[in-house]
């Protein structure tokens, strides 16, 4: 497996746990690293742009009502199989189905605020590290 890229969103509710730390320690331990990051305010526009895919869901509202609820911490990880990898640190979606020991796991309570984001395919984390991040804004060792 090559070298990927990914994007990560630490969400509101794990920045007001004042976890942002700890996450990014359990990356890098799993030997990804950040090459690209930044805080940010999402508003409804930047945050229904991103989430593009579930305009039409029932939870769709809610879903940007969240991420706008406060700032995130958004990064470029990069590693041997970054997608995948980061999506088994993750967890399941619903924090109450997520494996022991991931993060939704340990700093996420519900489904709506789930503590983090990871690109799903390489479509998507093409798409979502260009919608965050300028090319001089990345920058691998
Ligand atoms: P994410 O995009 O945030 O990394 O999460 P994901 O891939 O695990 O899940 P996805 O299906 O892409 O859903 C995006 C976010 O929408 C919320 N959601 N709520 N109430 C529901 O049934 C429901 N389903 C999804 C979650 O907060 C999820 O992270
Ligand atoms: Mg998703």
């Amino acid at each position: 497996m090559a070298t990927q890229r990914t994007l990560s969103i630490i969400k509101p509710d794990a920045v007001a746990k004042n976890a942002i730390g700890e996450i990014i320690s359990r990356f890098e331990k799993a030997d990804l690293q950040v090459v690209a990051a930044k805080m940010l305010k999402l508003d409804d526009d930047k945050a229904g742009g991103f989430y593009a895919e579930h305009k039409e869901r029932p939870f769709f509202k809610d879903l940007v009502g969240f991420m706008t609820s406060g700032p995130v911490v958004v990064q470029v990880l990069e590693g041997e199989d970054a997608i995948a990898k980061n999506r088994e640190l993750m967890g399941a979606t619903n924090p109450k189905e997520a494996a022991p020991g991931t993060i939704r796991a340990d700093f996420a309570e519900t489904i709506d605020a789930n503590a983090v984001h990871g690109s799903d395919s390489p479509e998507s984390a093409e798409r979502e590290i260009a919608y965050f991040f300028g090319a001089d804004e990345i920058c691998p060792r």
